[in-house]
């Protein structure tokens, strides 16, 4: 069983990241077979303390056939930030893109929502499958479209990086966000491993991904001030952002699913 009632975080952070919270957990259960994924010792939750507040970071991770990790991650510093940060790193195997999506909410509102599915194949681009249906979603307009910082090359043509301004946007970033999910998480279940060879590329796309990431400066600042240097840096590069180095065709078909 997945424990979706437990108390957590989720029931006190913004409205927003509580529902898109409740639809990957619901999304990732309903499309694929999950099995628990273990993170390194003593970073399930963290505690740590921001300028005198409390920053509270409690981290969901499954596996499945396709996904080396699926990473949930909700973080509260005192009663000013919130954030969600997702992450759906493919096996190599798979020629998938990367789910990333992040919100992070402070007294005045959501200052940042992002989703998007990031390319990580040779050529750089999403399938024309993925194109497709993404494509096909209605189109929806908001008032502040953010500007990407210069390490975001990773992203896609449909990377939707806003700050929305009132509920009906935020009710359209979390329709946008969890149909990329769910049109991601669909066509996961039907993908076929790839070469060798082209598992090696795929594999370069996201350790490419992961260094890019690593670079946000905003990310690192607010777990420095929290935990020290030396600790984000391990937190960033070991949970957050960890680079596969070789292709892991390792996953036991014997593990308990969910
Ligand atoms: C921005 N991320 C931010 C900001 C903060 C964090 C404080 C600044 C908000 C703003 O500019 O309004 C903090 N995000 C965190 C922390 C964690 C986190 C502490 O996830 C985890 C504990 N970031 C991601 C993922 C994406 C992402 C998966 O983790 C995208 C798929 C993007 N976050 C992202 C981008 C910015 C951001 C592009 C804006 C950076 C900038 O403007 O320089």
């Amino acid at each position: 069983m997945l424990e979706t009632s437990q108390p957590s975080l989720r029931q006190e952070q913004h409205p927003l990241i509580h529902r898109l919270a409740e639809r990957i957990i619901n999304s990732w259960q309903k499309y694929l077979e999950l099995s628990a994924f273990s993170l390194p010792e003593g970073l399930g939750y963290v505690e740590g303390k921001l300028e005198g507040e409390r920053l509270r970071i409690e981290n969901r991770c499954y596996q499945t056939p396709q996904f080396r990790k699926m990473h949930l991650e909700l973080a509260k510093i005192g009663n000013n930030l919130d954030i969600l940060h997702c992450v759906m790193f493919p096996r190599s195997e798979y020629p998938l893109p990367m789910f990333g999506c992040d919100i992070v909410a402070g007294r005045g509102g959501i200052s940042a929502a992002i989703a998007d599915l990031s390319p990580t194949g040779p050529e750089k681009t999403l399938s024309s499958s993925y194109i497709q249906s993404l494509s096909a979603l209605p189109k929806v307009d908001f008032t502040e479209l953010r500007e990407l910082p210069p390490w975001a090359d990773i992203f896609s043509d449909f990377c939707l990086f806003v700050r929305p301004h009132n509920a009906e946007e935020e009710q359209d970033f979390l329709d946008q966000a969890s149909s990329y999910l769910r049109i991601h998480c669909k066509e996961a279940a039907q993908s076929i491993p790839v070469s060798h060879q082209l598992q090696e590329l795929y594999l370069a796309g996201q350790q490419y991904y992961c260094t890019k990431q690593q670079q946000n400066d905003k990310t690192r600042r607010v777990l420095e001030k929290a935990f020290g240097a030396e600790w984000a840096e391990n937190y960033m590069t070991s949970v957050l952002f960890d680079i596969p180095n070789s292709p892991d065709r390792s996953y036991e078909k014997s593990v308990e699913f969910y």
